[in-house]
């Protein structure tokens, strides 16, 4: 799905800002018809934002259900005659939109952007009331699962299954855009390199379209044009490409036009970055270089707007990842923001893209989250109607970016269960999905701990290992000696099965922020640095490890849990990005001028 933008044929509307807003404790509004009327007893809340941490309010920090926004917008009065489209980049996790008194919308899944063509209802040049009702109820549906308990005193509580607070609402931007009724709907690039020349495949999707034709032109970041070509579908041939490398990122320009007699219908514009990938034996290689992934294991979290996009936080975190010299992420455990990965594309930073199939593991639920054990994947849990909703998560993820240089590799979920049968059964169409969806790119899943390589049954539809681990921390605290030779034991275990690299997508321990002891005991910052100090020797002795991430980057909020202070303190910066001994650690490990 294409990002709006701005252009002769274009224009868009960003409706960032406060908006009316309601939260529905009782479940009433849709019977009501919240939206036929300014809502009740609203409160302003800014866009994007989650609303769990704005007010003072500790039953809308918890609340489980429906909340309500809405918001009048001028439709502008040039837009007459134009397709106009409403656009929500996320809403968490589930919503329905309605523009003036027509349903116009209604998506699950909280973290792909959803849109409606409102041409219909919008009047250019007069107001239009946009409503949306926002619901955050986690089931055995939704992705990441959970269940929805009704307490002994009547209120409702939310339990799940993973290790973050489930904040939620318009955490991104909402958007009216126009475009001309005759458009460029999709637009999908592969690029290859074949020694000194590279092919840029581009195909589009023209929608409404009765003449007219498309023509393809790829310019240089200097603005020449270095390639063209017509028709709908096409491969431009570049000498001598310069690559989108990690580290030293470069950027073409797609432009696709629609013209019809020499006159411009519409434009796209796409930034191109040249780059191959692809897995040979236990080399992750880009551009036929190994790469070595060096970075974290992340979260969208930031407090006050917990969930919510934030360019100034977002270019800050990218500029500490870079004064460590971390080269890559992995967006664990959740599609983040597009802005994310247009800022990777454009830093070079290199992007494991993941799902938010996260917590489908009834087992360590049962344990960590003091919930019932039942089994994982069975029709009474997470059976054939979660699937559906997980192939259409996979299928969103790829349609939204896929053209992005910066994401070398699909995660299709975190720590699923993974050593029965009944994992195998649901995760092969998942991968086929995946791979019909993207055939360019290595596809993976990230294992948990308790499926060790004789046992797990996922892991052979995988290109790359991808796993998490806690030795040290979860399993055998304190002691890094017999956590190193463990790991180190592990990671030969899994070549022993496998012949593919491996990244460790997470590793790391808790350290309070200015907690020091002599000893080095768990939960000081030393034995966070001396944890780290332990790993690195493992995956250096062992060289089919292709990359570190640790976990986290920032300390990040959680349910309460006897586990948790005031949250997950496994951040290499505190949750307001104040480094820990760590970071520094990891900076002299991954510079050169560290
Ligand atoms: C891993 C999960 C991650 C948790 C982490 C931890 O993938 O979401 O936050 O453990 O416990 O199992 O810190």
């Amino acid at each position: 799905m294409l990002r709006p933008q701005d252009n002769e044929a274009r224009e868009t509307k960003r409706l960032d800002g406060i908006w009316d807003f309601s939260p529905d404790p009782d479940g009433t509004g849709r019977a009501e018809g919240w939206w036929r009327r300014p809502l009740p007893s609203v409160r302003p809340m800014p866009v994007p934002c989650s609303y769990n941490d704005v007010f003072v309010d500790q039953a809308l920090h918890d609340h489980v259900g429906d909340v309500w926004y809405q918001r009048t917008v001028f439709v502008p009065g040039g837009w007459d005659g134009k397709r106009i489209v409403l656009r929500f980049d996320a809403a968490t996790h589930r919503a329905a939109a309605w523009a003036d008194e027509a349903l116009v919308a209604e998506h699950e899944g909280g973290y792909t952007p959803f849109e409606a063509d409102v041409t219909e209802v919008a009047r250019p040049g007069q107001p239009l009331r946009l409503t949306a009702v926002v619901n955050n109820e986690l089931t055995w549906q939704s992705l990441p699962p959970g269940i929805v308990e009704v307490m002994p005193g009547g209120h409702r509580r939310q339990r799940q299954y993973h290790d973050f607070f489930n904040y939620a609402g318009l955490n991104r931007s909402v958007w009216l855009y126009a475009t001309p009724q005759e458009h460029i709907a999709d637009v999908t690039v592969v690029t290859d390199v074949d020694g000194d020349g590279a092919t840029v495949r581009y195909a589009t999707v023209v929608e409404n379209r009765d003449t007219g034709e498309v023509r393809a032109e790829l310019r240089s970041a200097e603005g020449d044009v270095v390639a063209d070509g017509t028709g709908t579908a096409g491969a431009l041939e570049v000498e001598r490409p310069r690559l989108w490398q990690p580290g030293k990122p470069y950027l073409y320009e797609l432009r696709i036009e629609l013209t019809d007699a020499g006159q411009l219908l519409d434009r796209y514009t796409l930034p191109v970055g040249i780059r191959t990938v692809r897995v040979e034996g236990t080399r992750f290689l880009i551009n036929e270089e190994p790469f070595y992934f060096k970075g974290f294991g992340r979260h969208e979290d930031l407090i006050v707007r917990g969930r919510g996009h934030d360019d100034p936080s977002m270019v800050h975190d990218f500029a500490l990842m870079q004064w460590l010299g971390a080269n890559s992420f992995r967006t664990s455990h959740y599609p983040y923001a597009e802005e994310v990965l247009d800022l990777a594309d454009r830093l070079g930073f290199v992007v494991i893209d993941e799902t938010s199939a996260v917590g489908l593991n009834l087992g360590i639920g049962g344990g960590l989250f003091r919930v019932d054990p039942k089994p994982t994947f069975s029709e009474e849990t997470i059976g054939s109607a979660a699937q559906a909703i997980h192939r259409q998560a996979i299928d969103e993820l790829i349609a939204r970016d896929k053209n992005h240089p910066s994401v070398v590799l699909w995660s299709l979920a975190n720590e699923p269960e993974s050593h029965t049968d009944e994992s195998r059964s649901y995760f092969e169409p998942l991968f086929a999905a995946a791979r019909e969806a993207d055939p360019s790119r290595p596809v993976g899943f990230v294992n948990m701990m308790l499926a060790q390589p004789d046992a797990c049954k996922v892991s052979e539809l995988a290109d790359v290992i991808m796993i998490n681990r806690y030795y040290g921390w979860y399993v055998e605290p304190g002691d890094l000696a017999v956590a190193e030779a463990a790991l180190e034991a592990e990671l030969r275990g899994w070549l022993d099965r496998h012949t593919k690299p491996i990244v460790v997508t997470e590793y790391g321990a808790d350290a309070m922020p200015g907690l020091h002891t002599v000893d080095g005991v768990v939960w000081s910052e030393e034995y966070q640095v001396a944890l780290l100090d332990a790993y690195h020797r493992a995956f250096d002795r062992v060289e089919a490890v292709v990359g570190e991430h640790v976990w986290n980057f920032a300390d990040f909020a959680t349910n309460p849990s006897f586990m948790r202070v005031e949250g997950n303190k496994k951040g290499v910066f505190t949750r307001d990005r104040r480094p820990k001994a760590a970071a520094r650690r990891l900076r002299e490990r991954w510079r050169d001028d560290g």
